[in-house]
């Protein structure tokens, strides 16, 4: 089937694409978190973690994914909470969450950390417990766990194609205008650039019988543009570029930057991304002919063959990464008062 390509603005997208059954619910739910936390004078970032699907057909059998696990994602919430901020983590179904991430890996299976301790005597179950040399780890992460349950800092909803995403982040985003400077959005999803509208999918499975698949996808629109411009206006915003040509990523950091007029790209190479990532930001330069921008690039990096061989834990990269936000996003409320 060939059809000609649509191009669609935001707007465009919206009034033809239709939102997910669930998005009136957690709006819902979306609004008394940022009601409170407005309330209570917090801080609030949303997070956006993981990959987008691009269904193929209406009746989903296949689709497109992309490699995104959500480590990025999950773990920066981790530290964002950990800074005092309440964490809405929109992130795709099934990807890294929070606390839990640490022991989903089959690299550290949960049921590798619990033995089985034998019973006194026949009548009573056999109890379990945690093995000694993985106590201290687990009681940290579960300390961490329970006391953001008790604080309720941590919300979290989910998605799974890239029209839920974009349904959910401008509903989201919408609901947090009302922090004004006091929101940050961190958007580490990787969103796919291309979908198939509903009008052009398929009803049923796509038949294999007339050989090869040949499907045109149309173009995502750039929803930063409203996003900075009219969601949530005031609001701090950091965008992640991921490039997988190193020469790449400063050129495309810096157009993003101009094009949506936000605060801050973070750009990572896709085989670098866990050590090195650069904040790339405008800065205003005053000189005796007046005030000028340019871009401001600092890289960040971490040495991970040295932690290691030190005998340290792998430092994540996330941890900087927030610090460094943080700070960015303090002196942004500073400036507006
Ligand atoms: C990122 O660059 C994230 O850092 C990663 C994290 C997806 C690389 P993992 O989930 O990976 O830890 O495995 N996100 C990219 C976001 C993105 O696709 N941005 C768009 C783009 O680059 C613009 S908003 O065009």
């Amino acid at each position: 089937m060939h059809t000609e390509p649509t191009t669609f603005s935001a707007e465009s997208y919206f009034a033809t694409q239709p939102p997910p059954p669930t998005l009136q619910d957690d709006v819902d739910q979306v609004r008394k978190f940022v009601e409170k936390h407005a309330r209570e004078g917090r801080s609030v970032v949303l997070v956006t973690s993981g990959g987008t699907t691009v269904p193929l057909e209406l009746n989903v059998v296949r689709f497109l994914d992309n490699f995104s696990a959500g480590t990025r994602g999950a773990t920066s919430a981790e530290y964002f909470l950990k800074a005092g901020y309440a964490v809405i983590f929109m992130h795709r179904q099934f990807s890294l969450q929070p606390y839990s991430r640490h022991y989903s890996h089959s690299t550290n299976p949960f049921l590798d950390f619990l033995d089985i301790d034998p019973p006194e005597n026949e009548a009573v179950p056999p109890r379990i417990s945690v093995t000694p040399n993985k106590r201290t780890d687990l009681l940290q992460v579960l300390a961490a766990y329970k006391k953001v349950h008790e604080l309720g800092t941590l919300h979290s909803l989910t998605f799974v194609t890239v029209n839920d995403y974009l349904w959910l982040l401008r509903a989201v985003s919408q609901e947090m205008a009302i922090l004004k400077r006091k929101a940050m959005f961190y958007l580490a999803a990787a969103v796919s650039d291309f979908f198939l509208p509903q009008q052009k999918m398929s009803e049923h499975k796509i038949q294999s019988g007339k050989g090869n698949l040949s499907i045109e996808m149309d173009q995502v629109p750039k929803i930063l543009k409203p996003l900075v411009d009219e969601w949530t206006p005031g609001g701090y915003i950091i965008s992640f570029k991921l490039e997988t040509d190193q020469n790449l990523l400063l050129p495309k950091a810096r157009q993003a930057l101009e094009r949506y007029g936000h605060q801050v790209v973070i750009g990572n190479d896709l085989h670098r991304r866990k050590f090195e990532v650069v904040f790339v930001s405008k800065e205003r330069a005053k000189d005796g002919s007046g005030v000028s921008d340019s871009f401001a690039e600092d890289w960040l990096r971490i040495d991970l063959h040295n932690n290691v061989a030190a005998g340290f834990a792998e430092k994540e990269i996330e941890e900087d990464i927030v610090a460094e936000l943080v700070k960015r996003h303090s002196n942004w409320i500073e400036n507006s008062r």
